[in-house]
């Protein structure tokens, strides 16, 4: 991986949509489908279940009877992130192409999709990170979406949440230049197709380019 004396960076891309979108399907198939074109690629899930921020997140998503302020629970998903930070930076200096199933997006959806949780207070605690390359939004309609294996019985698994967070994500969509909508409403084989070939051009594109932070 070495030109002219410099390590190639791997690139940074993210997976990011509503509930049964398909995202860890596809998450996992990337990562092979990557190292099948001689790409080192790495899987990483937000939130990570476990480190010891995701235990009580997993505790709080699980159970609903779980009390948690909100501005709480937001910060420690944001926590959850910073914690696999050194890790991150230490993998993509490696040359290591991370594929990550949900990050700083999700957070932000997610609680601003709450009452009386303003945007800007929830972009707060993810400054700093590091910035994807690349953004994925497998979009699916309500009808699609409920052909797919029913909602279990986590926090935010019901239609009113997924129609606000919706919301949230076409806002965040808008905002930013390095997003792609990806209609999520084919065959796995196909929506598969489309996500490697853009991967390769963007792992290609960025290998000498600085990783950015989010701001
Ligand atoms: N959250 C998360 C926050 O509030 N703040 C944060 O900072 C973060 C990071 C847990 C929750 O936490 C919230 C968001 C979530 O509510 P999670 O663990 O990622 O997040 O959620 P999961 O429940 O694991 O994942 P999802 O329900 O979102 O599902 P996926 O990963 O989008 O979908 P997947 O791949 O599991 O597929 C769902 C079903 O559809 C089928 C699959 O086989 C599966 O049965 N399927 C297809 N069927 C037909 N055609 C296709 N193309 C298909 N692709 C998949
Ligand atoms: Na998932």
């Amino acid at each position: 991986f070495k030109i002219m004396g410099q390590i190639k960076r791997g690139a940074l891309i993210v997976v990011e949509g509503l509930d049964r979108s398909g995202k860890s399907t596809q998450c996992k198939k990337l990562v092979q489908s990557l190292e099948k074109h001689n790409v080192k690629a790495k899987l990483m899930c937000f939130p990570d279940r476990s480190t010891l921020t995701g235990k009580l997140i997993d505790e709080y998503l699980k159970n609903k009877e779980c009390k948690l302020n909100d501005h709480a629970i937001h910060l420690l998903f944001s926590a959850n992130r910073w914690e696999n930070v050194d890790n991150m930076k230490a993998l993509l200096d490696d040359g290591v192409t991370l594929i990550l199933d949900r990050y700083s997006y999700s957070g932000i959806a997610y609680s601003a999709a709450k009452k009386n949780m303003s945007l800007d207070w929830c972009k707060y605690p993810e400054i700093g990170l590091p910035k994807p390359d690349l953004v994925f939004l497998l979009t699916l309609s309500n009808e699609e979406s409920l052909k797919r294996p029913g909602f279990g019985t986590e926090r935010y698994e019901n239609v009113e949440a997924q129609r606000k967070v919706a919301k949230v994500y076409s806002q965040l969509c808008n905002e930013n230049d390095n997003w792609v909508v990806i209609n999520a409403a084919r065959s796995i084989e196909e929506v598969q197709k489309e996500l490697v070939q853009k991967c390769i051009e963007k792992i290609d594109e960025v290998k000498m380019v600085p990783l950015g932070v989010l701001q």
